[in-house]
């Protein structure tokens, strides 16, 4: 459907008598954050502007994106405020979300940016930097001479990546005798509070930082937690549909499904939200929690959009009503990622599993196969490497979580002769060049996947088992010879 009639654009004063999640939020924020992407608007934000509507407190967020301007001119002539849709199948229902009081772009603004951090009233700070953010080289730690970080780490007062900007903003705040904040993490990072905590100090660490600082932000808060919620990115058809539905123009309206979950370790220096208004659950189980969605969920979503980029498939319910796919997802979730899980107490294990088919079988969402199948060498290393190894470790070879990889690298980098098709242009990978440079001349694709595998792309710890690579080098073989289905039926066995 298109428009057929300018319409006015969304602000304060047009929004009339829309329902508005999170009104009167306080002038100053309470929350910095920095990644102001789709999933942000749909999880944290959303969840603080629902928690704010029951309990004000001095909660709003100032929005920092990185260095795009595109979402912050948005919002600013939005007045701040953006459409969430929640689609399923044939309901849409949406509000408002009215939560950010400052937008920010760290690469124009860097000392507003490091003065919002620092200032008395930021208590909290969240983060969702894409796991790209956390700037991890192949042995887990700080990517040390990654090009941006090596920059910033020379010149570590005006920083470049998000991960610096936080660093300087802490050291700002530390200069301004300002109590250590509560650093949340909302990446799916294994552990992802300790993961975020040993990051910065090694930031600060290797930028030279005054032992004073260190010792301050020894008194930091980093939570655990595991957030969930699929975000596709906005479209034009997610803008006509707002437009439909808001009488008005959204920019940047975020599209998003019903189910939501954000379960989060209750350990916070300087206060929090009532979170817990808005269904957000405490728990000390996180870990827990963290690994049965980034294994059920995370884990087999990069399996099925791999898959589907290689069968041609545009979305991800696409993807999952492809039968052989579908088995390949049940039987990763049954024998290699389902022996790796610790249930927390009251867990309805076969409700969440079949919730996950409803979930990715939202038609209305039709989130991307590109998308999902995006960042694989980032995503695998959370992802994939430890219910492999754990397998191994049981005598086992996980054959789904070999064709995970497999699959991943005849998409990123096809072996000659091989063509993954046309979704697989569309996929972004972060390490396809250095994954290009190690397959030159590689005579056979056997020799191609070992290659990659020795390379440090993916996390050595993994890929010393001789046996895993092995089998890795079969599943590229028969994927480049015979194709993708046959590569299935292989590991389906
Ligand atoms: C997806 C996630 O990008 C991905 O690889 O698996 O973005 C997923 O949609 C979310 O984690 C759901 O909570």
């Amino acid at each position: 459907m298109t428009t057929d009639h300018p319409r006015a654009t969304l602000d304060r004063a047009s929004c009339g008598s829309i329902r508005l999640i999170g009104a009167s939020a306080p002038p100053v924020p309470g929350i910095v954050h920095l990644g102001l992407g789709q999933f942000h608007r749909a999880h944290a934000a959303f969840y603080t502007a629902l928690a704010m509507q029951q309990d004000m407190g001095e909660w709003g967020i100032a929005g920092v994106a990185n260095r795009s301007r595109r979402v912050v001119e948005a919002l600013q002539a939005q007045d701040g405020l953006y459409s969430l849709l929640e689609l399923d199948q044939d309901e849409v229902s949406f509000g408002l979300i009215d939560v950010h009081r400052q937008l920010l772009v760290a690469a124009d603004q860097p000392a507003e940016v490091a003065a919002a951090i620092a200032a008395s009233t930021t208590r909290l700070i969240t983060l969702t930097l894409t796991e790209a953010g956390y700037h991890s080289g192949a042995d887990g730690h700080l990517g040390v001479d990654q090009p941006d970080v090596a920059a910033d780490l020379s010149d570590p007062r005006h920083p470049r990546t998000l991960l610096g900007i936080l660093a300087a903003g802490l050291w700002s705040r530390w200069e301004h005798d300002q109590p250590a904040p509560t650093v949340l993490c909302c990446d799916n990072l294994l552990a992802a509070g300790e993961a975020t905590r040993a990051r910065v100090f090694e930031y600060l660490d290797a930028a030279g930082a005054p032992v004073g600082l260190h010792d301050w932000l020894a008194a930091a808060a980093f939570p655990n937690a595991m957030v969930d919620r699929i975000v596709p990115g906005t479209t034009d058809a997610t803008r006509e549909t707002a437009a439909r539905l808001l009488g008005l123009r959204d920019r940047v309206p975020v599209p998003t499904e019903p189910f939501s979950m954000w379960v989060i370790e209750d350990n916070f220096a300087l206060g929090r939200p009532s979170w817990e208004q808005a269904g957000v659950i405490f728990s000390d189980q996180v870990a827990d929690y963290e690994l049965i969605k980034l294994r059920l969920l995370n884990g087999c979503h990069s399996l099925m959009a791999t898959l589907g980029v290689l069968s041609g498939l545009n979305t991800i319910p696409e993807a999952i009503a492809n039968a052989t796919i579908s088995a390949c997802v049940r039987q990763a979730q049954r024998d290699e990622y389902g022996p790796t899980l610790t249930l927390p107490d009251a867990f309805d294990l076969a409700a969440y599993e079949a919730e996950l088919f409803h979930r990715w079988g939202n038609t209305a969402l039709g989130d991307a196969t590109t998308r999902v199948a995006s960042d694989g060498s980032l995503k695998l290393a959370q992802r994939v490497v430890d219910p492999a190894i754990a397998a191994l470790d049981r005598g086992e070879m996980p054959q789904q979580l070999a064709l995970t990889v497999a699959a991943w690298l005849v998409m990123v980098a096809p072996p000659t002769g091989f063509d993954p098709g046309p979704l697989a242009k569309l996929v972004v990978e972060p390490k396809a060049q250095a994954m290009a440079r190690l397959v030159a001349g590689a005579i056979s694709p056997a020799e191609h996947a070992r290659r990659v595998m020795a390379g440090g792309i993916l996390p050595d710890r993994l890929c010393q088992h001789q046996e895993f690579t092995d089998r890795v080098a079969e599943l590229v073989t028969v994927l480049s010879r015979h194709g993708v289905a046959a590569a299935m039926a292989e590991a389906i066995g």
